[in-house]
Formats: C-alpha cells, sequence, structure tokens
C-alpha cells in the first residue's frame, strides 16, 4: 500500500484535518463518485438525497464531482462561476493544460466505490495534501460471487480472494478498490453487515459505518400521506384498467399493488425468491377462494426496444373507452338540461338516440383481445434468456383469468413522461401496497426505507443492511409494516414460505387494518432521516472499529460517523410522544 503520510500541517502543527481548532470555513469537502447525476444505482440516492444537510453545514464550501454526461449536465447541472478562488483557477487550469491546486486549501476528498477511487489512489501517490475517505457501499467480489449463487455469509473466511476475482475477470477492478480502501485516512461502508464482509474481502476493517439516510419530508397535515397513496393508487388503476383491457373480471377496489425494483441482478436483488413467492400466493389465494387479486410490478432496467405494441394499445383502447364515455355523458347531460328546462323528467329510454349507442357497441368491440395481457410493457431484446420472464414461463404466471396474482414486467425505470405510466419513482412507490425487496446481496438497501418514509409497508431480509438497522432498532418491525425475510439462517425454500405467509397475510388485511398500519409505518421515518443518519458524531461503534484501521493515522477526532447504531440514541420525534414508541414497545393487533 502506499503510504499514508502528508506533510501539510496546520500552525497548531498537527495536520489539518486532525486539528479540532480548524473553522470549518477554512476547509472544502469533495464527494467524488460515478453516480454523481448519474443514477445506475442507489449510490446516486445517498448523494442526491445526503447532499442538502451537506450544503447546509458546509454552503459553497462543498463539491461534488462525477462524471461528464451531456444529458445528465443539462437537466441536473446548473451552471455557474465557481465562488471560491482556488477553485476557479482549478476549474480554468483544468480547461486549459491541466491541475495544480496553487492556494493550498485545507482538503477533505470523500471517494464513493472503485471507479471514484482511481483519484484517491493518484492523489495519495501523487501527495496531494488533503484527507481523504473512501465509503465502499459493495464489494465488487461480494456481488459478483452473490450473482453466481455462491453460499457467501458462510464462506467469508474461505474464499481464495486473488483466485476468485481472476476468475471473475476482475482482478484489475478489485486491486484498484482494495488499493483505493488501503490508501484511503478513513474507510468507511454502510451497514455492518458489508463492513463484515469488507473485512474479509478488502482485508481493512472500516473505521466507520455510516448508514444512509433520506429527505424525510413532513406534511403539515398528518394523513396527508394517505391521501397521497390514493390520489396515486389512482393513476396506477389507470394504468391496469389499459393494461388489462378486456380481462378486468377482478375488483380494483380489491386489488392491491406490490412491486420490486431496482438494479436488474436478479439473484442479488432476491427477484428469483419472489417469483417463487408469487406462485406459491397464487396458489393459496385461489384454493382460498380469495376475492383479492395482487397486480405485482417488477421495475429493473433491461436491455429493450421500447415499448410494445400490444401494451400500447391497452393504453388506447383505455383513452378510447374514456373519450366515448365523456362524450356520451356530454350529450346526455345537454339532452337532461334541456328537458329540465321545460319542466320535463325525460323518457330515459330515448334520451341517447341509435348513433350513441353505435359508438358505444364500437368502443366496447374495441376492447376484444384473443391474447392474454402482457406479462413485459417492453419488447425485450433477450427475451428468451432474461430470468424474470424465464421464471415467469416456468411458473406459469401469464396472466390468465383465473389467476389471483398478475405480472407486470416493467424493464425500464419510471418518468412522469412515459406515455404508459406517466408517473415518477415516488409517486408509484405512494400508490403501491407492498414492496417487496427479498435481497441475497443488498449492502443497504435503499428501496424498503424509501417505502417506510412515505409511509408504505415493504418486506426486506436479514441480509440487507437496511433489515438488519431495523432488526436492532425495532423491536416489532412487522407491526409496524416492516417484513424482514429470514434469508441468513433458513433454505431458500423456507425463506419462499415465510415470504409467502407475509404475502398472504398482507392480502387477509382489511382496508382499515392497511391504513392504521401505513399510519405506524411512516412513524418510523424519522429513524431514517438524514437529519439524526447525517449528524457529526463520535461514537462507541467508531472505536470498536478503529483499532481495525491498522496503521492509519487517523485519530477519530474529527470522526464523520453519522449515526449511533448503538440503540436508543434516536429520539422520539416530538409529535409522536403521546404514541406507542416503535423503538422500545411491541404493537397492539392494526384493529385496535
Ligand atoms: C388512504 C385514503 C383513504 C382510502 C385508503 C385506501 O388511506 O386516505 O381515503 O380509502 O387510502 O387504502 P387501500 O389500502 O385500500 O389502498
Ligand atoms: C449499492 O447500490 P446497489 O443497489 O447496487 O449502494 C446503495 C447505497 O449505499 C445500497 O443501498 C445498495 O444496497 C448497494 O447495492
Amino acid at each position: 500500500p502506499l503510504s499514508r503520510s502528508v506533510s501539510m500541517t496546520s500552525l497548531s502543527g498537527l495536520p489539518p484535518w486532525e486539528d479540532e481548532g480548524l473553522p470549518v470555513e477554512d476547509l472544502l469537502l469533495f464527494e467524488v463518485a460515478w453516480e454523481v447525476t448519474n443514477k445506475v444505482g442507489g449510490i446516486y440516492t445517498v448523494i442526491q438525497t445526503k447532499s442538502k444537510i451537506t450544503v447546509d453545514e458546509w454552503g459553497e464550501n462543498y463539491f461534488l464531482m462525477g462524471p461528464y454526461y451531456e444529458h445528465n449536465c443539462k437537466t441536473q447541472v446548473e451552471v455557474c462561476e465557481a465562488p471560491n478562488p482556488a477553485i476557479k483557477k482549478t476549474m480554468d487550469c483544468l480547461s486549459s493544460s491541466g491541475c495544480q491546486l496553487q492556494d493550498m486549501p485545507n482538503v477533505i476528498a470523500h471517494f464513493h466505490e472503485w471507479q471514484a477511487g482511481a483519484g484517491l489512489i493518484l492523489c495519495r501517490s501523487r501527495k496531494v495534501p488533503m484527507a481523504t475517505i473512501f465509503t465502499t457501499h459493495a464489494t465488487l467480489l461480494g456481488r459478483y460471487l452473490c450473482a453466481g449463487n455462491v453460499d457467501f455469509y458462510n464462506n467469508l473466511d474461505k474464499f481464495n480472494i486473488d483466485k476468485e476475482a481472476g476468475d471473475r475477470q476482475i482482478y484489475h477492478r478489485y486491486c484498484l478498490e482494495r488499493a483505493a480502501v488501503h490508501c484511503s485516512h478513513v474507510f468507511s461502508t454502510v451497514s455492518q453487515i458489508t463492513a463484515v464482509e469488507a473485512d474479509h474481502i478488502l482485508h481493512r476493517k472500516p473505521d466507520v459505518v455510516t448508514p444512509n439516510g433520506l429527505n424525510v419530508k413532513k406534511f403539515s397535515a398528518m394523513h396527508e400521506f394517505q391521501n397521497l397513496h390514493s390520489t396515486n393508487k389512482a393513476k396506477i388503476q389507470e394504468f391496469v384498467r389499459g393494461h388489462f383491457y378486456g380481462h378486468l373480471d377482478f375488483n380494483l377496489e380489491k386489488t392491491l399493488y406490490f412491486f420490486i425494483a431496482g438494479r436488474y441482478e436478479f439473484s442479488n436483488k432476491g427477484a428469483d425468491i419472489f417469483l417463487e413467492s408469487l406462485s406459491r400466493l397464487n396458489y393459496l389465494l385461489r384454493v382460498h377462494k380469495s376475492d383479492m387479486t395482487v397486480v405485482v410490478f417488477f421495475i429493473m432496467p433491461a436491455k429493450t426496444n421500447n415499448f410494445n405494441v400490444e401494451t400500447l394499445k391497452g393504453q388506447a383502447v383505455r383513452k378510447q373507452l374514456w373519450d366515448t364515455a365523456h362524450s356520451v355523458k356530454e350529450k346526455f347531460g345537454k339532452r337532461l338540461y334541456e328537458s329540465l328546462l321545460k319542466g320535463e323528467i325525460p323518457d330515459m329510454n330515448k334520451i341517447l338516440d341509435r348513433d350513441d349507442f353505435t359508438i358505444m357497441k364500437r368502443a366496447i368491440y374495441a376492447t376484444q383481445r384473443h391474447s392474454l395481457p402482457p406479462v413485459t410493457t417492453h419488447n425485450m431484446l433477450e427475451d428468451s434468456t432474461d430470468p424474470i420472464l424465464s421464471n415467469v414461463r416456468r411458473i406459469g404466471l401469464f396472466n390468465a383469468r383465473t389467476d389471483r396474482v398478475k405480472v407486470v414486467f416493467h424493464p425500464e425505470f419510471l418518468s412522469s413522461t412515459s406515455p404508459l405510466l406517466p408517473m415518477d419513482y415516488e409517486e408509484f412507490v405512494r400508490g403501491c401496497h407492498l414492496g417487496v425487496f427479498p435481497s441475497y446481496y443488498e449492502p443497504w438497501g435503499y428501496t424498503p426505507g424509501e417505502c417506510t418514509v412515505m409511509g408504505i409497508p415493504s418486506v426486506t431480509t436479514n441480509l440487507s443492511g437496511f433489515g438488519c438497522f431495523v432488526e436492532e432498532h425495532v423491536s416489532d418491525p412487522a407491526a409496524y409494516g416492516i417484513y424482514i425475510v429470514d434469508r441468513r439462517f433458513r433454505a431458500a425454500d423456507e425463506s419462499c414460505n415465510q415470504l409467502t405467509h407475509f404475502m398472504f397475510a398482507f392480502c387477509q388485511q382489511t382496508r382499515r387494518q392497511r391504513i392504521i398500519q401505513r399510519n405506524r409505518t411512516e412513524r418510523l421515518s424519522d429513524l431514517l432521516d438524514w437529519k439524526y443518519l447525517g449528524r457529526v458524531s463520535t461514537d462507541m461503534n467508531f472505536f470498536f472499529f478503529a483499532g481495525g484501521g491498522g496503521d492509519t493515522p487517523w485519530t477519530g477526532r474529527h470522526s464523520i460517523a453519522r449515526h449511533p447504531t448503538s440503540r436508543p440514541r434516536t429520539p422520539d420525534p416530538p409529535e409522536s410522544r403521546h404514541r406507542p414508541n416503535p423503538l422500545r414497545h411491541r404493537a397492539p393487533p392494526l384493529s385496535e
């Protein structure tokens, strides 16, 4: 590893980042990641949601660096003059011949993941005088091993790391990641489970674990999020009306919307056990003659060639029916009005003429279809080998009329400008009933946390950083709408049964119980707010890990430990003092 020593000292004789007396205004903070304004996965969310609280603290001394993509720049970046003269000079140098930091400001640079790690290694090897932080959100090899269906957690100490990386042809990237880890002054990761993994795979214990937070929106009216559920559910219902046209023999008032979303890593994200459990849920709902229907969305980007014709046709048919109903309603209203003006009650059998009936019959005729509602919304480029589609074929969930579980695979991230499902991700989540994220490999896992802060229940696992964090802090997670599947100590088949049971039990809840559960879920949101998780603090956890840093010069005096992972440090939100505190008490049954 490269030397960790740097020559720069402050007036007190200490390196600036160890000098507690140094005012924060004299420091510059750089955060570097491949996902700055470039959404690939969850790191984008970490940076985007954390930026507000960081700007509150660091103001114009905070800089984010990421790759340049024309489109992302146009949509997410506002071009401006660099306010800091040193930065301005640097920018000028960059755009002409190269980079020199001439005014020697005191700099902290925070790098995320192996791609940005190259910058960290170069800064250290060129002895750029600054303090460096490296955060890994996952380990490269861990991700690869898990995706290959390896029994990862039981063999962490047994892998021949170099050989495994070589076999997967990622040795060069793995070396880059490991070098960045060892070159950094402070090494951090986002959960305890990944800290253990990093210790084995990267051979350095993180100095600190920094759980990921979110920006929690607080509404002035307590139940605003329930109203948002209702309005956004109505939008999803519109899509469903179009997608299932001609097969709408299920009651939309008794239909629940489940979803899984994220980077398309089929087994890492648990789409494999989800599909298997859906097949079992379908069976259970059928044998119990349940009147509930579950529409399940898979939102995972894959290679496609745009929307498919059948799906677009579905929305066109729906729109045509809507327009027909609307024009007939207009005519009906006008004739009714004329008749009432004359002081007559119109003859209801004559108020509509033959033309009106013809238009309506034609519209109904257009809803005839000879195929089942499609499973996927897009033309898939690798249709025959796609893992979701292959498994749908295997379990036979083809959206038949008899199926109580229907599947819609939307292989693209959502957008409010889509002609199909014009909703952004947040609106979509709010409109659903349950997010299902039964991941096997999930260093943190934002998706269930995002559901929680919007008051939507979700399923996670005890192999995800988020699931472990909740298990540690909340005494009865399921009552608060966070179901934790045991994927650590159970065989896959047992985990499937547990997941099936969670979903079946969820389907048996009444609307009233769902509303109460959503209220409780939303109450957990303070626990996940950057306001708490972004706090600057040192804690026991930090010191526990500090020993593992080997020869790191980092003393911990400027620790950026964001969250106390030992309970019960998170204060009760003031408005919930009269309510049961989920952090400490078991919840009463949902009927109360
Ligand atoms: C929210 C709304 C209610 C609505 C309910 C539907 O709570 O405020 O007006 O009845 O959602 O809940 P559901 O779980 O059936 O979608
Ligand atoms: C990673 O993104 P991913 O979805 O590839 O980083 C996220 C942010 O820390 C984390 O939540 C997720 O578990 C990791 O997997």
